[in-house]
């Protein structure tokens, strides 16, 4: 797999996963397979850069009695790749040591955590990181080798088991592996095999040598497992996001029954309220037109629309009531106009008003009338604020699915 084709990969998963981005950053260099890598970790001037010169027998790091190192540095010696990281003090760390640590969590295979013997017991901070090493140890399989450093410093064995007791009392059955760097250089430049011996390098050298002999099975494990949880985590997403996705076209579907049947009973009801007061009628006044003299007067006609009127809007009314129950209150943006008056659905469909008996017969007691009617209403039921979010909501998750089904592909790629 290609650099290019794996970042496009980590990128169409870390869409949807965001709270993977720190794994796909792993993975990736899991992936890449290069060098094991040895990283320190622990507070500043606790000695881890020249702890790290003494185990690579060579100077490769800056060490000062200030607080010297403040970014990640590396040095790669014989196939280990050795990272050299700021002390993790936050009321003086920068936002290039926050990064640097990240990024020595990050890359590391295996870390030393450094304590200076002679600040005791561990603080709270020290205790707090190397609770997370180890639980990063039990998920991933990540080791840490626990070191307590400098203790030359320390008057003699009694002080030094006294520091080791209080440490195991925080953090039971922890190995320590005491060093000092400082009786390691003496005992090369000397030629004093009892000071080399005595400085804890060789036997710390030999329990990184077992732990480095690990890391090709511990990558192959972390791999596994990282790739296993977020193809875990994306076919859930999955399953969770189809079910919402039927959930939603069912509820569509079932509403949109619900208007169809509602529609048509009250269409249905009105036209046959409408037919038998029309069938009850004697003689039909109103198609004779008022003349100039019957102005103010009432006249037979006159009655006669006002009647067909009041029945018209009664049916509207009824109607009116059903739609707005369906959610059809408005019209849509682009139809409405500046006379809000006429800006709604009735007046649309039914117009505005009915004065004749052939009117009402043709809207109500014929079937072209009705189904014209059905159809109308519909149209506007569909472009309902309602439906119109439901429907954005189904394209939503449609287009959520197709993302988490693309990062499912993605993921097996990392697999493979
Ligand atoms: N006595 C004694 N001093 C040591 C030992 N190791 C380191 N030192 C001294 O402790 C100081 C800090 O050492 P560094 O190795 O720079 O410590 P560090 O943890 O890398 O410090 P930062 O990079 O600032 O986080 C230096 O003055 C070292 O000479 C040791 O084993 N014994
Ligand atoms: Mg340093």
């Amino acid at each position: 797999m290609s650099n290019k084709i794996r970042e496009q990969a980590a990128h169409d998963i870390a869409s949807v996963l965001p709270g993977r981005i720190h794994d796909l950053a792993r993975l990736r260099i899991l992936i890449d397979d290069s060098e094991p890598v040895v990283t320190v970790v622990g507070k500043y001037n606790h000695g881890k850069s020249s702890l790290l010169n003494e185990l690579l027998g060579r100077d490769a790091f800056a060490v000062s009695d200030r607080r010297e190192t403040v970014r990640l540095s590396d040095s790669v010696h014989q196939g280990v790749r050795w990272l050299d990281a700021p002390g993790l003090d936050a009321d003086v760390g920068t936002q290039d040591d926050r990064e640097a640590l990240r990024a020595a969590w990050l890359n590391s295979d295996i870390r030393l955590f450094v304590h200076a013997a002679k600040e005791g017991e561990l603080d709270a901070k020290e205790l707090k990181l190397l609770t997370e090493l180890d639980a990063d140890r039990v998920r991933t399989g990540r080791r840490t080798l626990f070191v307590l450093s400098q203790v030359d410093q320390l008057a003699d064995d009694a002080a030094l088991r006294k520091v080791g007791d209080a440490i195991d009392r925080q953090m039971p059955g922890i190995v320590l592996n005491a060093v000092s760097s400082v009786r390691h250089r003496k005992g090369l430049e000397g030629g004093k095999k009892l000071l080399l011996e005595k400085s804890g390098v060789p036997a710390l050298q030999a329990a990184l040598h077992a732990e480095l002999a690990r890391v090709p099975n511990a990558r192959a494990h972390e791999t596994a497992l990282l790739v296993g949880e977020i193809h875990e985590e994306l076919r859930l997403l999955c399953a969770a996001q189809q079910t919402s996705l039927d959930l939603l076209r069912c509820t569509r579907q079932q509403q949109k029954r619900d208007f169809d049947r509602d529609l048509a009973a009250v269409i249905e009801k009105v036209a046959g309220d409408i037919d038998t007061m029309l069938n009850g009628l004697g003689t039909d006044h109103a198609i004779v037109p008022d003349s100039a003299k019957d102005a103010y007067m009432i006249t037979a006609g006159k009655l006669e629309r006002a009647h067909i009127q009041i029945a018209y809007s009664r049916a509207c009314i009824e109607i009116d009531a059903v739609l707005t129950g369906h959610g059809v209150v408005g019209l849509p943006s682009e139809q409405r106009t500046a006379a809000n008056s006429l800006n709604s659905v009735m007046i649309a469909v039914m117009g505005v008003s009915v004065k004749f008996r052939k009117d009402l017969r043709r809207m109500f007691c014929e079937a072209s009338g009705r189904e014209r009617m059905q159809r109308e209403f519909t149209h506007y039921y569909e472009l309902s604020a309602d439906q119109k979010a439901l429907a954005a909501q189904i394209a939503d998750t449609e287009s959520a699915i197709a993302a988490s089904e693309k990062a499912s592909a993605a993921i097996r790629m990392f697999g493979a």
